[in-house]
């Protein structure tokens, strides 16, 4: 498997950062809607959208060498190695021809964080956090119904532990860093929706301001 550095990560990444390209962390717990309201904010600002799970789902159907041990950590709800995951960011960076990136579910625990940061030297815009009690996530992943191998109940409650251990410090580290924007995800999709409009209009707001100035 190699380090986080290796060449294939450090070619991608001179093409990357020469771009310099925006991006924002969605995260949130199973369930929160993450999906959902990426979709949305997709269709009104020009964002492409990489489902970090889904990227992994994808690579599980090619066939590919790692297919076997990305499908048993889903499985279980664990964390795929960072390698893996960054690898499969970079390329989907790479060859959607976009500067503005929505990354769905990465990074998931400091390690994810910290490798990411050193291979792509990009850093987040910010981090739109989707806040949901449980109860709620649950109800929501068991009435999914997507054929999900994770969607079942031992599944859930595995990565509901993971992204409590694991993932809420990293939510923690930019928070200490004043980037993150967090949102009430209980709500209706579309009055979520309406939360998250206001901190995406905000942000394009201030780069128009920012254009006046320079003009
Ligand atoms: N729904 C959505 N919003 C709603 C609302 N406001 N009110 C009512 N219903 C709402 O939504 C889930 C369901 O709820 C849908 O039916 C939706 O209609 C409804 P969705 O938008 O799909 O929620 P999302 O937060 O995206 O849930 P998801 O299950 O995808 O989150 P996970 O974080 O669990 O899944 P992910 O695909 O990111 O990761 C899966 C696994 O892959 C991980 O457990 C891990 O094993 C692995 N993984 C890694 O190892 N590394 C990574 O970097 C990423 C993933
Ligand atoms: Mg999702």
């Amino acid at each position: 498997m190699g380090t986080v550095v290796d060449a294939p990560n450090r070619e991608a990444n001179g093409s990357l950062s020469e771009k310099k390209p925006t991006v924002v962390f969605v995260l949130g717990g199973p369930g929160s809607g993450k999906g959902t309201q990426c979709e949305n904010i997709v269709n009104h600002f020009g964002y492409t959208h990489l489902s970090a799970g889904d990227l992994l789902r994808a690579e599980i159907k090619s066939g590919s060498e790692n297919g076997t041990m990305i499908q048993n950590m889903i499985k279980e709800g664990k964390i795929v190695p960072s390698e893996v995951t960054i690898k499969l960011l970079q390329k989907a960076m790479l060859e959607s021809g976009n500067d503005k990136f929505l990354i769905d579910g990465f990074p998931r625990n400091e390690e994810n964080r910290a490798a990411f940061e050193v291979v792509t030297q990009i850093e987040p815009e910010f981090v739109l956090f989707f806040y949901c009690p449980e109860e709620e996530m649950e109800k929501r992943l068991l009435s999914r119904n997507q054929g999900r191998e994770d969607d079942n109940i031992e599944t859930i409650r595995k990565r509901f532990k993971v992204f409590l251990e694991s993932s809420l410090p990293v939510i923690q580290y930019y928070e200490s860093k004043g980037k993150v924007r967090k949102i009430d995800a209980a709500k209706p999709i579309a009055e979520v929706f309406d939360a998250v409009k206001v901190i995406f209009t905000a942000k394009d707001e201030k780069v128009k301001h920012h254009a006046c100035v320079i003009l």
